[in-house]
């Protein structure tokens, strides 16, 4: 089965529950197979920079629901996690976003696979990177080490140690 990575950020309400609670629906999800999951990251809003900072973290997972589906079934544990809809890049209760899936190459129904940009994101890359250093992006064909080594985002992304708190 291939392993799928999903991208998770949330940087409105309590965002820790948030990000919990959507970890705890794709594990009850009947076809996925959760793997692991990254620590969690405090990180600078990316693209509209007047806004809270973000917790994002990525998780491994494993399945044979085909992308569509998969979306499908994204948007569902979003809407139960009481997302609300707001303009497209404004806060955001839960945001889940497939990264990759496998070495799939995926562009249909507004849907692309992989993400567009991983490679401009320090809040997808330092938690992937955590994951599988070695993960080879299947459009780059590179490492991610490597594509986070060449990346021009100089945002901030912060390991969140909870024994600080
Ligand atoms: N998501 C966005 C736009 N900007 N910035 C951070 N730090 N984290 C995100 O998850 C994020 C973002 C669009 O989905
Ligand atoms: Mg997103
Ligand atoms: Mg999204």
């Amino acid at each position: 089965m291939p392993k799928i990575y999903l991208g998770l950020g949330s940087n409105i309400g309590n965002r820790e529950e948030h990000i919990s609670n959507a970890i705890e629906f794709i594990k009850n999800i009947s076809g996925i197979l959760f793997l692991r999951c990254s620590s969690f990251y405090e990180t600078a809003p990316w693209g509209k920079e007047d806004q809270n900072s973000f917790i994002n973290c990525v998780t491994e997972i494993s399945s044979e629901i085909e992308p569509e589906k998969l979306f499908q079934i994204i948007k569902d544990i979003e809407t139960k996690c009481e997302r609300q809809k707001r303009i497209k890049w404004s806060e955001r209760e839960i945001d889940i976003d497939i990264l990759f899936y496998g070495d799939m190459i995926y562009d249909c129904n507004d849907i692309i696979i992989p993400h567009k940009d991983i490679r401009d994101r320090n809040f997808v890359l330092i938690p992937m990177k955590e994951l599988e250093p070695g993960f080879i992006h299947p459009v780059f064909k590179k490492t991610i080490s490597e594509i986070l080594s060449e990346t021009g985002d100089k945002l901030a992304c912060k390991k969140i140690n909870f024994n600080d708190k």
